[in-house]
C-alpha cells in the first residue's frame, strides 16, 4: 500500500483533447497551481492538490499503484485497462466515480462501406483491428463471436485498405474520418466521455476529506453547465 500524504494528486492529460478542459473544469472548482518549470507537476497553490501532467494512457495505472489519487480519463481507456487487468486475473483498482460532460465519442465497429451488415454473425473469421483489444475481445466473447483481435497503437482506420485487418473497432466522434478512410461505422460497443476516476478504496488520511469536498465542487460545477 502507498504511503499517507496530506496533499491530493490529481494526473490529467498533459496535451490533447482533454487537456484543456479538464484544467478548466479544476479551476472552476477553485483550484490553481504554480506552475512548475518542467510543467509535468503543477503545485497547488489554494488548495493543497496538485496536478501530474501525463499520457491519458498512463492515468489509470498511476492510481492503480497509488500515485495519483484522481484522474480525468476517458472512460474508453478507463475501460480498456481495467478490461485487461481483469483478463488477467488482477482485481479492481480503479472507477469511473461522476460522468465529466465533456470529450463524448463512442467506441464503434466499422466495416468497408460496400459491406452490406447483417449483423454480428457476419464478424466469425474475420480480422478486425483496434488500440481496444480487451473491450473488443470481451465483446465479442459475450456474444459468442470468434473474430480475430489485430492490436494497433494507432492508424486502426487504414488498416482494411492496408490489408491488415478487414474492418476496424475505433472511436468516432463526427464520423468524418471513417468517411474519409471509406468506412462505415455499425455496432457501438462503448459510450465515452471523460470521467473522473478515482481508487476503489478512499485512502484513511487527509486525502479523504479532500476527496469529498472535490466531488462535491465539482458536482455543482457539472451540474450547472448542463
Ligand atoms: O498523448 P496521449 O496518449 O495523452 O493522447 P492520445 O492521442 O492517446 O489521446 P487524444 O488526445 O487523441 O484523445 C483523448 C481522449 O479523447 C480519448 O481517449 C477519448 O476519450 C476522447 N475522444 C473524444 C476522442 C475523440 N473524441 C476522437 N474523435 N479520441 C479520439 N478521437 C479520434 C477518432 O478515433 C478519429 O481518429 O479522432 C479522430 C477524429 O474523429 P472523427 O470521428 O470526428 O473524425
Ligand atoms: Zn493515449
Amino acid at each position: 500500500t502507498a504511503p499517507a500524504r496530506d496533499r491530493l494528486r490529481i494526473a490529467i492529460q498533459k496535451n490533447g483533447r482533454l487537456a484543456e478542459p479538464a484544467r478548466s473544469l479544476l479551476t472552476a472548482c477553485g483550484l490553481s497551481w504554480r506552475q512548475s518549470r518542467d510543467k509535468l507537476f503543477c503545485y497547488g497553490e489554494s488548495l493543497p492538490v496538485d496536478l501530474l501532467l501525463v499520457r491519458d494512457d498512463d492515468i489509470p495505472g498511476l492510481i492503480a499503484d497509488g500515485v495519483c489519487d484522481f484522474g480525468i480519463v476517458g472512460r474508453n481507456e478507463l475501460d480498456e485497462q481495467g478490461a485487461a487487468r481483469r483478463r488477467i486475473g488482477l482485481p479492481d483498482a480503479y472507477q469511473a466515480l461522476r460522468g465529466l460532460n465533456f470529450g463524448q465519442c463512442r467506441l464503434m465497429l466499422a466495416v468497408p462501406e460496400e459491406w452490406e451488415w447483417t449483423g454480428v454473425e457476419q464478424l466469425a473469421g474475420k480480422r478486425i483491428a483496434t488500440s481496444y483489444p480487451a473491450i473488443l475481445a470481451d465483446w465479442l466473447a459475450a456474444r459468442g463471436v470468434d473474430a480475430q483481435v489485430v492490436e494497433l497503437s494507432g492508424s486502426v482506420e487504414i488498416a482494411p485498405r492496408l490489408g491488415t485487418a478487414d474492418l476496424i473497432c475505433d472511436l468516432v466522434s463526427s464520423g468524418a474520418t471513417l468517411a474519409a478512410n471509406q468506412l462505415k461505422p455499425v455496432e457501438t460497443l462503448l459510450e465515452s466521455e471523460a470521467v473522473l476516476a478515482g481508487p476503489v478504496r478512499t485512502p484513511d488520511d487527509a486525502r479523504a476529506g479532500l476527496m469529498a469536498m472535490l466531488l462535491r465542487r465539482l458536482d455543482g460545477v457539472v451540474n450547472v453547465q448542463d
